[in-house]
């Protein structure tokens, strides 16, 4: 199947290349010939780079700067070698993406369509496919009709390109805007009509009852209440929902008005913004152990956990916020709807219903996972939740209607499993649907597309690719905390990015799976719970009470369960850091380099939160993780500069972990191989505690380097080593260095990491979605219902030949 935008697109890539061919043929034969030596594999960007600087002589890549030669191995994210074939995926600029294939025997150049190279890359899998057909994922099609913006720049600002291109549709002509008017009429909230009723027939009608509106206005205090005239408006054609006094009422008509006569996409989504229309919200979290405490750091435990925590409280002061400035009376509720586990190992996951403190509305709802056999009982992993996947959304959508008496407006999902949920019940009960990764798996193992096959038995990403690319396609708009979420940098691909063209030999070839451009993506950042995460500085709010515990934690001389080595030198700064016992976390990847490096163990101690055997169900990785730590610090001798802890579940005596770590002058330090965002990133910089964090994912957005933190290469710990030795060292000479970058890691969070600044964001995004939803066909019914045979005909099978956990309690089964 010939791909002829593809085409098009990259001919001038294969023609510069081509040029490039006949006025350097040397030292492009010199850098294939050396690939193709090597034989058949694949090399990954910094290999690429690494090759053409030993293989091309300084001066003459001198000569070659600023070519298309260096331009094409620059941008090359990956090249696949088959001998006489070298293929290059070329990536100009984010989301943006060309193949190219060079025959070193012939010095040719050829140019590959996207499915041509990802069948060329299967090739270095199974050889050549034994059947000519192969399943083939194209979501492009759907989407060729949508004007999509083309600036990498304009990526995750979603909402408003949508506005700008869909309002000049609906602002054509006079008539164009009545799919505005009927949305108003048809608006109600459990059948009480909101905002306009049946007197309103046209929109004649409506203006002019809006202007019989505004001079009553103008003739009352602004102050006055809405219920004062309430019954003079109900007559003119108008019900409640535009403000709750004379004053926020007159601005809501203004806005409207001012659409109706010079229609503009900011006053759309202002007056969309204060439209009521979320006021169910309904959260989906499966996996893991969710609950309010003794939880985090169990296993598959940790950042979702306390984002989704955070959101509701900032997400319901919002909801009531807007109700209340809309004139309602109107109670929000928000459902946090998880697994329920009956062997709940002390926590309260085993409960069914359980409030949210410091909220009013909000509550966890917990649902089991159950087969026929009854219902499962213990926690497993993440990656085998994919069979139970169906029954509890179908559980899940008759508690949902028995818990809230209504159908929700929003329905948001998180990570691979509550997205799926999340698109399964969207679809059923017709509502908008907002996804939040958190984590894509496949950015964080790398080349487990490719090579699925080799860790299906212990991962299925099989399953969980395919729930991804439904939800990613079936969600009205997806949420990101960073633009490297989405499309990466320059340098570095985007999750999402990662998403639009791969191969799963043998399962099937994704040939576009999504667009980073597509306007369904926002960049949204969480922040981190400023009444726990504050400033170490901030002395009149500090927990001392907790420093006689914190102190034992840390330096006690007993070795227990909860402890392990000791520190000798007491006086030292201590390098920090907290994760859960991952492997990609590579907390053991910071013991080695810590214990490498002789200068960094005389200036600090390290002391490390990460996994916990006496409780949790237990995880393979983390078991190996915590073995291999152990090993690393007798191969290193580190008992004595080193203090190992158990997972520590106590957030708010966490806070105050962070800011005793930064009165002793230390630092955090996130050495993960990959990482999504990083919240523990976050809360270290809002106490004022200077961070070192990777460079791959969030963290490389979350700081600037040198300013806010610092970045580290965790497959570079020894460079990493020397850089926190820098760090110290400059601190010894001039304390003011560390104040520094403590005080420029606070200031960026205040800009950019809040949650207030996220739910107001949110709330927007809900009701404009929404709105376009209804009156466009943004709904995307083709789409969804190519992904409809998708799921049924590829997941379900997928997830049927995941195994089965066998301890289900033999019981009726309440939900079935
Ligand atoms: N956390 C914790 N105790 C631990 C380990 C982690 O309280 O022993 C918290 C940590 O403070 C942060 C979250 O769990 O709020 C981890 O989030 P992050 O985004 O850093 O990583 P994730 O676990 O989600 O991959
Ligand atoms: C899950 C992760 O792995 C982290 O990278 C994120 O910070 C967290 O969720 C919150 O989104």
């Amino acid at each position: 199947m010939a791909d002829h935008r593809t085409l098009t697109r990259i001919h001038s890539i294969r023609e510069r290349l081509a040029d490039t061919l006949s006025s350097h043929p040397n030292e492009l034969l010199a850098l294939f010939s050396r690939f193709v030596k090597q034989g058949k594999g694949m090399l990954l960007p910094h290999q690429i780079l690494a090759e053409y600087e030993s293989v091309i002589p300084e001066a003459d890549r001198e000569k070659l700067k600023g070519g298309v030669f260096e331009d094409v191995v620059k941008a090359a994210q990956e090249a696949i070698v088959i001998p006489p074939w070298v293929a290059l995926a070329i990536r100009p600029r984010p989301g943006v993406w060309e193949y190219v294939r060079i025959n070193v025997s012939e010095l040719a150049v050829e140019e590959l369509s996207v499915p041509r190279y990802l069948q060329f890359k299967e090739d270095l899998v199974n050889g050549r496919s034994e059947s000519n057909f192969v399943l083939e994922l194209d979501f492009e099609p759907f989407n060729a009709s949508f004007p999509r913006p083309s600036l990498s720049k304009s990526i995750g600002n979603g909402v408003q390109f949508l506005n700008r291109h869909l309002s000049s549709k609906l602002f054509q002509d006079k008539e164009s805007m009545y799919p505005l008017l009927n949305f108003l009429k048809t608006h109600n909230y459990n059948g009480m009509s909101i905002m306009l009723n049946d007197r309103i027939q046209s929109l004649s009608a409506l203006r002019s009852a809006l202007r019989k509106a505004e001079q009553y206005l103008m003739s009352v205090p602004q102050d006055t209440p809405y219920s004062e005239f309430n019954h003079r408006f109900q007559e003119l054609g108008l019900e409640k929902g535009w403000g709750d006094t004379a004053g926020r009422v007159q601005e809501t008509i203004h806005l409207l008005l001012d659409l109706l006569e010079a229609p503009d996409p900011n006053t759309l989504e202002n007056f969309l913004g204060a439209v009521p229309m979320v006021f169910n919200v309904v959260i989906l979290s499966p996996h893991g152990y969710f609950a309010q405490d003794n939880v985090l750091g169990y296993p598959d435990t940790g950042g979702q956990v306390v984002y989704i925590l955070d959101q509701v409280r900032a997400l319901e002061n919002e909801m009531l916020l807007r109700i209340k400035k809309q004139g309602l009376d109107i109670t929000p509720h928000i459902l946090i709807v998880t697994r329920l586990l009956p062997d709940a190992v002390g926590t309260t996951c085993g409960q069914r219903l359980e409030k949210v403190i410091g909220t009013e509305h909000t509550n966890i709802l917990r649902v089991p996972f159950r087969t026929e056999k009854g219902i499962l009982r213990k926690w497993i992993s993440r990656f085998e939740v994919w069979p139970y996947l169906e029954t509890y959304a179908d559980d899940v959508a008759k508690e949902l209607v028995m818990e809230l008496q209504a159908t929700p407006d929003l329905i948001i999902g998180n990570y691979s499993d509550g997205n799926l949920v999340a698109s399964l019940l969207a679809q059923k009960l017709g509502i908008t649907q907002c996804t939040i990764a958190h984590a894509l798996e496949k950015t964080k193992y790398p080349n487990s597309d490719i090579y699925w096959k080799k860790s299906d038995e212990q991962y299925h990403f099989s399953c969980q690719f395919t729930a991804d690319l439904i939800a990613m396609n079936h969600a009205d708009f997806i949420i990101t905390s960073t633009f490297q979420e989405i499309a990466g940098s320059k340098d570095t691909v985007g999750q999402y990015e990662s998403h639009t063209a791969f191969t799963m030999p043998g399962l099937y070839r994704v040939v576009h799976g999504i667009d980073v451009f597509d306007p369904k993506f926002n960049i949204v950042s969480p922040g981190a719970d400023m009444s726990i995460y504050f400033s170490y500085s901030e002395k009149n709010k500090r927990l001392t009470a907790l420093h006689p515990e914190l102190e034992e934690l840390l330096f006690s001389d007993v070795e227990n369960s909860e402890h392990k080595c000791v520190l000798n030198d007491k006086s030292k700064p201590i390098i920090f850091s907290m994760a859960r016992l991952d492997r990609v976390k590579n907390i053991t990847g910071l013991v080695e380099f810590y214990g490498k490096n002789p200068r960094l163990r005389e200036l600090v101690n390290l002391v490390v939160v990460a996994g916990d055997h006496a409780k949790a169900s237990k995880d393979l990785e983390e078991q190996a993780e915590m073995n291999k730590m152990y090993s690393l610090i007798e191969q290193y001798k580190l008992d004595g500069h080193i203090r190992w802890i158990s997972a520590q579940m106590n957030r708010v005596r966490n806070g105050e972990l962070y800011r005793y770590i930064a009165d002793k002058k230390g630092v955090f330090v996130q050495p993960a191989f990959y990482e999504a965002f990083g919240l523990t990133v976050v809360e270290s910089m809002t106490c004022g505690l200077p961070t070192f964090a990777t460079v791959n994912g969030g963290p490389a957005e979350i700081i600037v380097h040198g300013v806010s933190g610092f970045h580290i290469d965790p497959y570079q710990g020894d460079k990493a080593a020397e850089l926190l030795v820098n760090f110290f060292e400059k601190c010894e000479e001039d304390p003011t260095y560390w104040e520094k970058i403590s005080k420029g890691a606070m200031k960026r969070i205040e800009e950019k990491y809040t949650w207030k600044l996220y739910s107001e964001r949110l709330m927007t995004l809900a009701g404009v979605y929404g709105f376009w939803k209804y009156v466009s066909n943004l709904d995307r019914r083709e789409t969804k219902r190519y992904l409809e045979m998708f799921y049924a005909l590829k997941y379900r099978k997928l997830a049927e030949s995941v195994p089965l956990h066998h301890d289900e309690e033999v019981v009726p089964n309440s939900t079935g």
